[in-house]
């Protein structure tokens, strides 16, 4: 935008280039600038005027530059504002993402997530593939959130994109067998971990620790050959990280179908470069390890009270030596973690209503269950 005043470098010596402003139409003040000789700050009687001075000087052999002193709107860089993830109105509820002790925890028992959104909070082109037991996709914050088939024209009964799967406008159900998301075995928990993901930054609810990725809800189902089309079909997508909050039961030794897709998917996927394909160990005080795939990426979990090392309280999940990630979780009699939630009168929110919580926002109690007790699938071999 234009303002009244103008810049003006004098050329050379200096000579001069003041009585050319002061002649110049419109003219009203005149102050040298402090930091640089032969440098002033032009002032006239209207926008229009200025700029008309602005290039007749410029032009001014005694004139080196002169300019409009514009109004330029800066945006600031990983600086908390209205657009920050932190300013969401659960954000201080979000003690996974930064743990101040908010409810008797354990200062810096959280990601760090702040020091990652210095650099980005993320890209659109970025999917992360939620495999879960259904979803609520019209949820208010995951608007913007989830993934766009743009090879499949809704609702024509046609496998567009020929992907195998008829109408998948924004993932798929392998539990109901359509593109309904919200028909699966528990909606409360894939919309909880969907906006654990890529909840919006919109003023409203809570953050996911990647709010601008794109999430892809896919609603697993009971069989190998299910759970390992889930996996193909992430891929397929451009799934850049596949995320499981489940687990097949201690013990259940990993299908052969299900170990070739986690094996494919996590070395041919993202383009050859291989998915990163992330698994919750099981949530039961047992060794989780013996039958691990070395494919997978096995995440423990703490709570907020985490104390420094594996083995002392604040760990609530299974372990072991496959266990490569340790990320804060919820425990029953524990702060959960808020993120989104079944709206209305269903999910985790309800029966534990909190004034300054909206019925769509988890209050810190009781998100994070299992949709059932199952161990992250291993190799058979
Ligand atoms: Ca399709
Ligand atoms: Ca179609
Ligand atoms: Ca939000």
């Amino acid at each position: 935008m234009l303002t009244h005043e103008i810049v003006v470098r004098a050329a050379g010596a200096g000579a001069g280039a003041e009585a050319r402003i002061r002649a110049a139409k419109g003219f009203a003040d005149l102050k040298a600038l402090p930091y640089g000789e032969g440098l002033y700050l032009a002032k006239f009687t209207s926008p229009m005027t200025a700029l008309a001075a602005a290039n007749a000087l410029y032009k001014a052999k005694e004139v080196a530059y002169a300019h409009p002193n514009f109004l330029l709107p800066k945006t600031f860089r990983g600086s908390a504002g209205s657009a920050a993830p932190a300013a969401e109105p659960f954000f201080a509820s979000q003690w996974h993402l930064e743990n101040t002790g908010q409810f008797g925890g354990t200062p810096g028992a959280d990601i760090h997530a702040k020091g990652a959104w210095d650099i980005t909070t993320g890209d659109p082109s970025v999917i992360v593939a939620v495999l879960d037991g259904g979803f609520e996709p019209t949820h208010p914050d995951l608007d913007g959130a989830l993934w766009h088939n743009a090879g499949e024209i809704p609702n024509n009964g046609i496998d567009d994109d020929a992907n195998g799967y008829v109408d998948d406008v924004a993932g798929w159900n392998f539990h109901a067998k359509s593109n309904d998301l919200t028909s699966g075995q528990v909606p409360d928990h894939g919309t909880a971990v969907a906006g654990l993901v890529g909840a919006r930054v919109n003023g409203k609810g809570v953050t996911g620790v990647c709010p601008k990725c794109t999430v892809l809800p896919v609603v697993v189902a009971w069989t190998p050959a299910d759970d390992a089309a889930a996996f193909y079909y992430a891929a397929k997508a451009g799934a850049q990280v596949i995320t499981n909050s489940w687990g097949y039961a201690v013990g259940t030794p990993t299908t052969d179908v299900v170990g070739e897709a986690l094996g494919k998917v996590a070395t041919t996927g993202r383009g050859g470069k291989g998915t990163i394909i992330l698994f919750a160990m099981n949530n039961i005080d047992q060794d989780d390890c013996p039958a691990k795939s070395r494919h997978l990426v096995a995440r423990l979990g703490h709570r907020h009270q985490r104390r420094q090392r594996p083995g002392q309280e604040g760990l609530v999940s299974a372990w072991g030596a496959c266990m490569k990630l340790l990320s804060p979780t919820f425990d029953e009699g524990h702060k959960g973690i808020a993120t989104t939630d079944l709206t209305g009168p269903r999910g985790y929110n309800n029966g534990n209503p909190r004034p300054s919580s909206p019925t769509w926002t988890t209050p810190t109690t009781s998100a994070g269950r299992r949709p059932r007790r199952r161990s992250p699938p291993g190799s058979s071999r």
